[in-house]
């Protein structure tokens, strides 16, 4: 492991623009559950009722109930060594661009600047009606929060299934991979698109692949190197 810790390490030194892809693994041990695998949150719970804009429009309390309980966990949980390493080497690497999909806010908390937030974020709310949006980092919410503005119904801030990413701040994530020299992929299942094909823009214009999971995923076949185990023992070694 030290080798392969060594050799990710040089990767990374030799990198002069360095993009780094977060998932669901990164925040795990701040005690954010994950979506996939065990203990995740789509064991308990079919992400076609929770996750989509049809199940908003059958059941907006429904979906504002399972939001305001992840609020409230999300809330009461803290940056781990995962996001300080990531934020660490952000600073010591100005040309460092953090693409995540997480929706908790943990990476900024750690620090961090312009942070890619590709599937949105659970403290900004957005009216359905006029589409104005805002930040709101009350845990929780009522049932049925209403736009201040225009009283329309609010959802989330966050991207569900069968809708698009912005496509602003996809076209950046795209660019970053294209133009980076080594990725960092963190955490992720790598099975949702189009995030998932991210790490293979970057392979196919040349970027060395380091993988960081306690698994292997979809990524570890192209990856130039999988170090396995926990983000937040792993990439303080990256970084120290
Ligand atoms: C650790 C660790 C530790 C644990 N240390 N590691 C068929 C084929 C291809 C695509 C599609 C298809 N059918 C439908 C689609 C499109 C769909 C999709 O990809 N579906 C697939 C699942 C099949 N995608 C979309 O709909 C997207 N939009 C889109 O494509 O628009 C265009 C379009 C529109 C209409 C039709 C077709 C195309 C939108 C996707 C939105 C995803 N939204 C969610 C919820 C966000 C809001 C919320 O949080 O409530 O985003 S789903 C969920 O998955 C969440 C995550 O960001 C996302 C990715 O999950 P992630 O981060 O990878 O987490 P996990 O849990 O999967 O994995 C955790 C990993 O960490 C594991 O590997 C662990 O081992 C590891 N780990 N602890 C290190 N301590
Ligand atoms: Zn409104």
């Amino acid at each position: 492991m030290d080798a392969l810790i060594a050799r990710a390490r040089a990767l990374l030194a030799r990198a002069e623009n360095v993009a780094v892809l977060c998932g669901a693994g990164v925040s795990a041990e701040s005690g954010v559950p994950t979506f996939r695998g065990q203990g995740g949150l789509w064991q308990d719970h079919r992400p076609e009722d929770l996750a989509t804009p049809q199940a908003f429009d059958r059941d907006p309390e429904l979906v504002w109930r399972w939001y305001n309980w992840r609020r409230g966990l999300i809330a009461a949980c803290r940056p781990n060594p995962a996001h300080l390493a990531l934020a660490r080497l952000q600073e010591r690497k100005p040309g460092l661009c953090l693409i995540t999909q997480n929706v908790d806010g943990l990476q900024q908390l750690a620090g961090s600047r312009d942070v890619i937030e590709l599937h949105g974020s659970i403290w900004r709310l957005r009216c359905t009606a006029c589409g104005a949006e805002a930040e709101d980092r009350r845990p929780a919410l009522p049932a049925l929060p209403r736009c201040a503005a225009c009283g329309g119904l609010l959802r989330p801030g966050v991207v569900w299934f069968g809708e698009q990413l912005d496509p602003v701040l996809l076209e950046r994530a795209w660019q970053t991979a294209g133009a980076c020299q080594a990725m960092l992929v963190v955490g992720t299942s790598a099975v949702v698109q189009p995030v998932a094909s991210l790490a293979g823009v970057a392979k196919a214009a040349g970027a060395a692949l380091i993988e960081v999971n306690l698994v292997t995923t979809a990524n570890s076949q192209s990856a130039d190197l999988t170090l396995l185990g926990p983000a937040g023992r792993i990439l303080p070694q990256l970084t120290a």
